[in-house]
């Protein structure tokens, strides 16, 4: 017999189902180009796609992107558009104000994957919206596109529980294809991260080879990790200084970013790569007219915790407007995409055992719970099956007690996949001295404060 579907007794009635089955490879390819918008729907209500449409989406976007320049010469009108991370729902919302796509000429940053929990719809949005409009959909790569950034976040994690380690290599090596920068309206360089010393000329990127894996230092981890110096005047010991917030790459100045400028014959850098609390920074190092420096970072509610607005660049007819947005709902997602009997089990195990020490319970005065090798030994044997005949009320109070302990280390474990609280490093004093302390703003310095390690580029795997 077969299972109802369950539509007409959802507790939340007003969440619909997610789809029951994955669209068919001649729902999502009518044509020779993935359905974008289907996808796009399939995708909000939940749904997947199958792994061989998922690998046929990957390869083409592949090739795509492999026969691009590493330097991409673009003009305005164009929409900017920063880190994603993961975030479904605020992507949407980011097509929906950024110009539709079908017509609109976009630029992404990088930063697509890791951190929010719908890395896979974003990304396969992204290359079936590349396959449909290869010459209006630009993409950079972040230093998030990558294996060693994607292992240590979350992204992997989203690939085996969606798909296998079949999806997730496929991703590894389109990652390896995407360019590295962009130059607009002949005017900014446009770039993931920053500059780096190794950069002089635009030559220097429009030659640099970048199909692999980025080392730990050199032009391409720059690219990808370096951080603007946040100041007002971009004063630097340095012309370009180590980079310890990142445990990689360099900050750079105002005196690195105008020579760059100069040389170059360009206005401005547009970066992404760090959250902002309005969606967007300004950094004036080359006069007052124009800022040298402008970052933008797509992720509203970055991590469910920053507060922070989204914010999206539109250029037209050499003008550039900054567009900011809210964050947009999404459906709850378990760390690590545990299912919710995996959640629930210590849960429902510790209520059961509680109810056996009520009902065997004979002292009411043992406060004292001591867990040794006897409690654990017991414990072992009722896993097994084996109930004692010698079962005690004592000992299965030490058997709730022992329960108890591992469902709060499981919770416990739970909060730290979230935001890191240890080792956290003292607020920078641009920080403490923001004028107005509203609400958000403060939300924002604490979430950052807190998310700061995991900001960092680990040493090794
Ligand atoms: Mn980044």
């Amino acid at each position: 017999m077969a299972f109802q579907i369950p539509l007409i007794d959802r507790p939340i009635s007003e969440i619909p189902l997610p789809p029951y089955f994955p669209l068919t490879h001649d729902e999502l390819f009518k044509s020779d180009k993935p359905d974008w918008k289907l996808l796009t729907s399939h995708f909000a209500s939940e749904g997947r796609i199958l792994k061989q449409d998922t690998l046929h989406i990957i390869s083409i976007a592949t090739q795509l992107l492999k026969s691009e320049p590493t330097l991409i010469i673009l003009q305005d009108p164009i929409t900017v558009v920063g880190d994603i991370h993961g975030q479904y729902y605020d992507f949407l919302e980011i097509l929906n104000l950024g110009g539709n796509p079908e017509n609109t000429q976009y630029l992404f940053l990088g930063d697509y994957v890791d951190r929010g929990a719908f890395s896979i719809e974003v990304i396969l949005l992204l290359y079936s919206l590349k396959i449909n409009y290869p010459s209006l959909i630009f993409m950079l790569r972040g230093n998030h596109e990558c294996r060693q950034m994607t292992s240590l976040f979350n992204f992997r994690s989203e690939c085996l529980y969606k798909y296998d380690l079949d999806v997730y290599d496929a991703f590894m090596d389109s990652f390896d294809c995407l360019p590295m920068a962009c130059v607009l309206n002949n005017n900014f360089l446009a770039v993931h991260g920053g500059l780096s010393p190794e950069l002089h000329s635009l030559d220097d990127i429009k030659y640099m080879r970048r199909f692999f894996e980025p080392g730990r230092e050199g032009l391409q981890c720059d690219l990808l990790w370096s951080d603007p110096v946040d100041s007002s005047d971009g004063r630097l010991s340095q012309v370009f200084k180590n980079n310890e917030v990142r445990g990689c790459s360099f900050f750079f100045g105002g005196e690195a970013t105008r020579k760059f400028l100069k040389d170059n014959n360009l206005i401005a850098v547009i970066r992404a790569h760090e959250a902002q609390k309005d969606g967007f920074k300004m950094l004036y190092w080359n006069g007052p007219n124009f800022p040298s420096i402008i970052t933008i970072f797509s992720a509203p509610n970055y991590c469910d915790c920053y507060k922070n607005k989204g914010a999206m660049i539109r250029f037209d007819d050499g003008v550039l407007n900054i567009e900011q947005y809210n964050h947009s709902k999404h459906p709850h997602v378990l760390p690590n995409f545990m299912d919710v009997f995996k959640w629930s089990v210590p849960f429902v195990i510790e209520k059961i055992v509680q109810m056996m020490c009520v009902i065997l319970k004979k002292d009411q005065n043992s406060s004292k719970i001591i867990v040794d090798d006897s409690c654990i030994r017991r414990i072992c044997e009722l896993e097994q099956g084996v109930m004692s005949s010698e079962l005690k009320g004592d000992t299965i109070e030490k058997i709730v007690f022992f329960l108890r302990k591992l469902r709060e280390s499981k919770i416990k474990s739970v909060s730290e996949v979230t935001i890191n609280e240890i080792n956290l490093p003292k607020p920078r004093k641009s920080l403490t001295e923001a004028p107005v302390i509203t609400d958000d703003n403060e939300s924002f310095i604490n979430a950052k404060i807190n998310d700061w390690i995991n900001e960092k580029r680990p040493s090794s795997l």
